[in-house]
């Protein structure tokens, strides 16, 4: 799965999930330098590498069933929107 961040925003190129093992390959197409964050079941908090433009980097994670937040941890960006919900099941 890809999450392509922005400034400030994070797209991701599918929104149904199962439980299992994910990759996110996390790709900053910002100029603003950018990371992934994950939190929920199973997950108490897990962060990507923070990447510079153009650059990408890869996080895996096993999901479960239930509600997980997905952020940008650098600075302020997850006030700006970079920050969004998916839910697994
Ligand atoms: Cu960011």
């Amino acid at each position: 799965m890809t999450a392509t961040e922005t400034d400030f925003a994070i797209a991701l190129s599918q929104s149904t999930f199962h439980p299992g093992a994910y990759t996110f390959t996390v790709v900053n197409q910002g100029q603003a330098p950018h990371n992934l964050a994950i939190q929920g079941p199973g997950i108490p908090q897990v962060v990507s590498q923070t990447v510079q433009n153009g650059a990408t980097t890869k996080l895996t994670v096993q999901l479960q069933g239930g509600s997980y937040e997905l952020w940008c941890a650098v600075d302020a960006h997850k006030d700006k929107g970079m920050d969004l919900t998916i839910a697994v099941g």
